[in-house]
């Protein structure tokens, strides 16, 4: 990948969390400051995906069927274990390879355009979306068209922070999302609806990830919130590529179809703004 790569793409910041929603053009942003910005819940998007998805790869995946929707979300591709599941299909190593790829060519993305995280990022589990999320029947905590910030009922991070890379490979559909207010926000508005987590919660970190989980879970379960709250609307269109803390941005995904998805954990130590992290603020906040 060239370094002149930051100059030479188009992408703009655009903020979550706000009535009328900040954007911040790339072409004024240095890596740090792209960083600060995701870290504050940004997200950086790309008109025109900077990935190479080769037009025999896209045909191949738009192709692709997922096995029994109601076990598997998604089909998943997991580097560390070299699998993929939740495929129905009789050419896995194709499907592989695509995904390896995809995951690959992010990977070093990362490490170049938002450069303060080089080597500082650990992979989790990719996707490939091959359903359309408009009206999929799932159960109320599975339901990916209620607001939430992410946190994963079978990976604890231990208070890594969760970015994750999209890219709509869709060749006519809009993927649309709604935001909502920031993990920072939504901690201060509910902090007193939740149970504290246990006292010894920083120096035992699945006691984190307890906690995410269930503030994930009351986010959905809360119909008010979801009715009434803040609610930001994105349409991210066909070949575009966006970037997001999924663990501070809360969202909802209310319609499209084909998508690819890497998940990086990012160390939050190496964080711009470490202070920012849910597993800091949270220490702030039952301090
Ligand atoms: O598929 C999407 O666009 C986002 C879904 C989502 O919220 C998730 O996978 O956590
Ligand atoms: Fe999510």
């Amino acid at each position: 990948m060239p370094a002149t790569l930051q100059t030479a793409l188009d992408y703009r910041v655009l903020m979550t969390g706000e009535e009328t929603p900040a954007e911040y053009s790339g072409d004024r942003l240095d890596a740090r400051e792209t960083c600060a910005l995701l870290e504050q819940g940004g997200i950086l998007y790309f008109p025109k995906t900077p990935f190479t998805l080769a037009p025999e790869e896209g045909a191949f995946l738009l192709n692709q069927r997922q096995a029994d929707s109601g076990r598997h979300k998604n089909i998943s591709y997991k580097a560390a274990q070299h699998k993929i599941s939740g495929a129905h299909t009789d050419d896995t190593s194709t499907l592989y390879r695509i995904m390896e790829d995809y995951c690959r060519q992010t990977g070093q993305f990362i490490d170049t355009f938002l450069s303060p995280y080089k080597g500082h990022w650990e992979l989790d589990y990719g996707s490939f979306r091959p359903l359309e999320e408009k009206n999929r029947a799932m159960r109320l905590r599975a339901r990916n068209d209620l607001l939430h910030v992410d946190s994963f009922p079978t990976r604890a991070t231990g208070g890594k922070r969760i970015l994750r890379v999209f890219t709509n490979i869709s060749p006519d559909i809009l993927r649309i999302w709604n935001t909502s207010e920031t993990f920072e926000q939504l901690l201060d508005r509910f902090q007193s609806q939740m149970k504290p987590p246990k006292t010894s919660w920083l120096s035992t970190r699945p006691a984190y990830d307890r906690w995410m989980m269930q503030f994930h879970n009351h986010l959905k379960e809360n119909r008010r919130f979801q009715e009434r709250g803040l609610k930001n609307r994105w349409e991210f269109p066909p070949g575009s590529s966006w970037l997001v803390y999924t663990d501070f941005v809360s969202h909802a995904v209310l319609s499209g179809q084909y998508a690819l998805e890497q998940t990086f954990l990012i160390d939050q130590t190496h964080q711009v703004m470490p202070e920012k992290a849910p597993i800091n603020l949270l220490a702030s906040a039952y301090r």
